[in-house]
């Protein structure tokens, strides 16, 4: 399965709903400099709304395509070689649309223009108006954070827009009567095993707005069967952790194996050639190791550790460097904290081609 048939199987369900306009709201790549496969496979999809069936599709970058450098080539910018229209720069855009006899104007604030984007207000002369932006509205608890996420004041979600096409947090969400988040394509890690992918098809009827969540098919996620690590060593937890993936079908799915009562020093240990083929084979492997008996002592909170291969790389780096004495040993302490939280960050985010 690849990662992008998410995308795919969501342009079929849009073309099957005979829609006038498309509109994507965010973090269609992963990164600013997606992998060549991930861009064309994209703008084949995308034409298949655009050039063949002939609907506009108008896009607003999210915070992962956003360049850091304004000088820099967005990737989304290709984008506009099948029609499509981008917004991916770091100000606020207009275009007005012609359905039928109806002028639809859209507004996209992309992310690079959230932190100066004022208030925004519709156009006039437009009959259906459109904000798209991308971002956390105040007060969402967003379960899955990621690094450079914008917060979107109140301010400039508080013009009269008839609909406000939210960005960013991956489920279907209502904000207010007319500001949705349409929800992610597909889901990116455990933290969403709640989530229905797919979007929303919006309705407008007289004044009045309608919105539906479309969901689509998604990828396996597979919770393998814990482990009780009392009384073994790495290489015996290296035997278990073996025997509990080499059977089972974890090509491109999203799985996380939990690991319990584990003593210290001893997950560090584990084979790290098994532990980055994993990581390979699946979309995202998340090896959960908890200090704790069972699931029950842990009431459900987050892992106390979530470790990887890169992760332990980044430990040992600042290990050596503080052995060296680069390093003082306050900053070293909090060096590696901030680090570890960033990597499982990263990790949670990393694999998403289309979003
Ligand atoms: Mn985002």
């Amino acid at each position: 399965m690849d990662v992008q048939e998410a995308y795919a199987r969501a342009v079929d369900a849009i073309l099957e709903r005979e829609v006038d306009l498309v509109i994507h709201s965010g973090d269609v790549f992963d990164s600013v400099r997606p992998a060549t496969h991930v861009i064309i496979g994209f703008l084949k999809q995308t034409a298949r709304i655009t050039a063949r069936a002939n609907i506009p599709y108008l896009v607003a970058a999210g915070n992962h395509e956003t360049p850091r450098l304004r000088t820099t080539t967005a990737a989304l910018e290709y984008s506009n070689l099948v029609n499509a229209y981008s917004a991916h720069g770091f100000e606020i855009d207009y275009e007005p649309i012609e359905v039928g006899d109806i002028t639809v104007g859209v507004t996209l604030v992309p992310h690079g223009a959230v932190a100066n984007a004022g208030a925004v207000t519709p156009e006039r002369d437009a009959d259906i108006n459109i904000l798209v932006t991308h971002g956390l509205v105040p007060n969402l608890e967003a379960r899955q954070h990621e690094m450079g996420e914008a917060n979107l004041h109140s301010g400039m979600l508080e013009g009269a827009f008839d609909y406000i096409a939210l960005g960013h947090y991956h489920d279907f969400h209502q904000h207010k009567e007319n500001s949705f988040y349409s929800g992610a394509t597909e889901r990116f890690s455990f933290g969403e095993v709640e989530s229905r992918p797919g979007f929303a098809i919006v309705e407008f009827d007289g004044g009045g707005v309608s919105v539906e969540h479309v969901p689509i098919e998604s990828r396996a996620m597979i919770d393998l069967p814990k482990i009780s690590a009392r009384e073994i060593d790495a290489s015996e937890l290296t035997e278990e952790i073996r025997k509990r993936t080499e059977n089972a079908d974890l090509d491109g799915a999203i799985v996380r194996l939990r690991i319990y009562d584990v003593r210290r020093g001893v997950a560090s240990g584990v084979d790290r050639d098994l532990l980055r083929d994993l990581q390979r084979r699946c979309l995202n492997f998340s090896l959960e190791i908890h200090a704790e008996e069972s699931p029950e002592t842990t009431n459900g909170g987050p892992a106390t550790a979530v470790f990887g291969p890169l992760q332990e790389e980044f430990a040992a780096f600042v290990k050596e460097r503080r052995a060296k004495g680069d390093l003082e040993k306050v900053f070293a302490e909090e060096f590696l904290e901030k680090g570890r939280g960033y990597l499982a960050r990263a990790a949670s985010e990393e694999p998403g081609g289309v979003s």
